[in-house]
């Protein structure tokens, strides 16, 4: 009977563009849970508090130089550091909304020309998202919400290749949500399709991304 099996949380993954308003989302989704008494947590990649995630933050701050395939499959590796944690915390019951997962990590190493295919190859195995929010905004539009911040790729012509990566990569199980509408319109069709997914998800076992 299922009803004695325990209920796993929901992976919820939130994508798009520097500036499309991922990460105030994910803020209010997270505080839309807990207000339901939903155990849930706020995960974003990379995680910068681990060694690997110390590396990645010091190459993003323009202080060390990489190869583009070294800091690729340090932002994996990034993601591999936390899988087991990540499951044990699904496993348990609470929910994770996650600003930014794999496909930011292939979206912005194919835009500096690596293979798609070989940049999926580490995210390979990786828990797959019950749910992908993908928040729809252009380059253009997202550069004219004020200045970037000074860290590498936060330029608009970057951006603008990073969008088109996106569209590769995104399936008909994305959830495409228009960015630039107003931030309540936004909350409230996350809120919904985040609160269908968490029902629904337990009666699915968790499953690996891109296998
Ligand atoms: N980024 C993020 C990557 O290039 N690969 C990845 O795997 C991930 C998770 O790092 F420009 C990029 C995207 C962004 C930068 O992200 C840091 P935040 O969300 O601004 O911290």
């Amino acid at each position: 009977n299922s009803e004695h099996v325990a209920r796993r949380g929901a992976l919820i993954v939130l994508e798009g563009l520097d500036r499309c308003g991922k990460t105030t989302q994910c803020g209010r989704l997270v505080s839309f849970l807990e207000g339901r008494g939903l155990p849930v947590e706020a995960w974003r990649f990379p995680d910068r508090n681990t060694a690997i995630g110390r590396m990645i933050s010091s190459y993003l701050m323009n202080n060390t130089q990489l190869d583009d395939q070294t800091i690729h499959l340090l932002f994996s590796a990034n993601r591999w550091e936390k899988r087991l944690l990540m499951e044990n915390k699904l496993r348990n019951g609470t929910t994770l909304v996650v600003d930014r997962y794999s496909y930011s990590g292939v979206s912005f190493s194919a835009s500096k020309g690596l293979d798609v295919n070989w940049c999926k190859a580490p995210e390979k195995g990786l828990i797959a998202p019950d749910l992908v929010i993908y928040m729809d905004i252009s380059a253009e539009e997202a550069a004219n919400r004020g200045s970037y911040g000074i860290e590498r790729y936060e330029q608009l012509d970057f951006q603008k290749k990073v969008a088109h990566s996106y569209q590769i990569l995104r399936d008909t199980t994305w959830k495409v949500i228009d960015a630039s509408l107003s931030l309540e319109l936004i909350e409230n069709q996350i809120q919904e399709l985040a609160l269908e997914t968490i029902e629904s998800c337990p009666k699915m076992p968790l499953s690996s991304l891109w296998i």
